[in-house]
């Protein structure tokens, strides 16, 4: 189905909001991006490929994915594929987007259910001051509307006895409870750059040369069976959070990925220039994910 011109320019002002805040919490991007074009990988930050954006959500009714989703079904996303992290208690799926230029979303959701009972009072807690699905009484048509929304509490500010009781049995459970809807990361497509830099490995060590801290666990380049996706991701950036009471604490914001996605084998004989997002691996790969989550864990933000 076709989407309308005037949906598609509303998602424009959410993506470009999402965006703009992104850049101002995570030092990172400005670096990795400047450092971009300062070396001449592209002319223009405008000329670089957002392969995906992800988000992270509580499990509850009223809550998490199916709430979420409503947002960017209605600017045309569909949803596809579902993954499961038995380990890390989590499901997620992505969205396929309405323009080749827009990039995919993956979405994830905590099965709160399966945590110890004092993790599930501790956030029902938070997730009970909302009592019904916010996204039902949002207008999607309003791009500003659904900015705010984005960037506004669900729930009072956590406190640090509550963060760091989640934190002990979910890294995940933490990061939601204090960061909320946050953008958690955007994607650099590295294929269609220079030569040079048009892989995760050369990318990683372009990154590197610029002193930027990459995701180790499972390796530093995590790759799908099929060897068609190729992934990698900063350590998340710390922040100076300020918890209920005024009370501070350091914790993981969010990071960048970094992804390659190889041509499929039938259009491996089409010439370079007539090769379009259809032609390569599309989706995600639940090994990858499961290890790129852990970009905002103390096992790699502590290294
Ligand atoms: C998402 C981790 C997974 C991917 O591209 O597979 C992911 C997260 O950290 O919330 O981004
Ligand atoms: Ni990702």
């Amino acid at each position: 189905m076709k989407t309308s011109a005037s949906k598609l320019a509303t998602l424009d002002i959410v993506l470009n909001g999402l965006m703009r805040r992104y850049k101002e919490r995570v030092p990172d991007v400005g670096i990795i991006l400047e450092a971009m074009v300062s070396d001449g990988i592209v002319a223009s930050v405008d000329d670089i490929e957002n392969d995906h954006i992800a988000f992270r959500t509580m499990g509850v009714p009223q809550l998490g994915v199916q709430s979420f989703e409503k947002i960017f079904l209605h600017y045309g996303y569909e949803k596809r594929d579902h993954y499961f992290f038995e380990g890390k208690k989590l499901d997620a799926w992505w969205y396929a987007p309405p323009r080749e230029t827009d990039p995919r979303i993956f979405v994830s959701e905590l099965r709160v259910g399966d945590l110890s009972e004092e993790s599930q009072r501790i956030i029902r807690s938070y997730t009970d001051e909302v009592t019904s699905d916010p996204a039902d009484s949002l207008d999607l048509d309003n791009g500003q509307a659904v900015d705010a929304f984005l960037h506004q509490p669900l729930w009072r500010t956590p406190t640090v006895a509550d963060y760091q009781s989640l934190l002990k049995e979910s890294e995940y459970a933490a990061w939601v409870i204090y960061n909320r809807y946050y953008l958690n990361h955007f994607t650099i497509s590295v294929h269609n750059l220079p030569d040079r830099y048009n892989t995760v490995a050369t990318f990683n060590d372009f990154l590197e040369k610029h002193g930027i801290k990459l995701n180790t666990s499972g390796g530093k380049i995590k790759i799908s069976p099929d060897g068609g996706l190729l992934q990698s991701a900063t350590v998340a950036e710390m922040l100076d959070a300020e918890f209920a009471k005024g009370e501070k604490l350091r914790i993981s914001g969010s990071y960048v990925e970094f992804a390659e996605r190889k041509v499929l084998p039938e259009f491996a004989e089409l010439p370079a220039n007539e090769i379009k997002r259809k032609h390569r691996r599309d989706g995600f790969e639940a090994g990858n994910a499961d290890k790129i989550f852990e970009s905002t864990y103390t096992t790699q933000t502590g290294r």
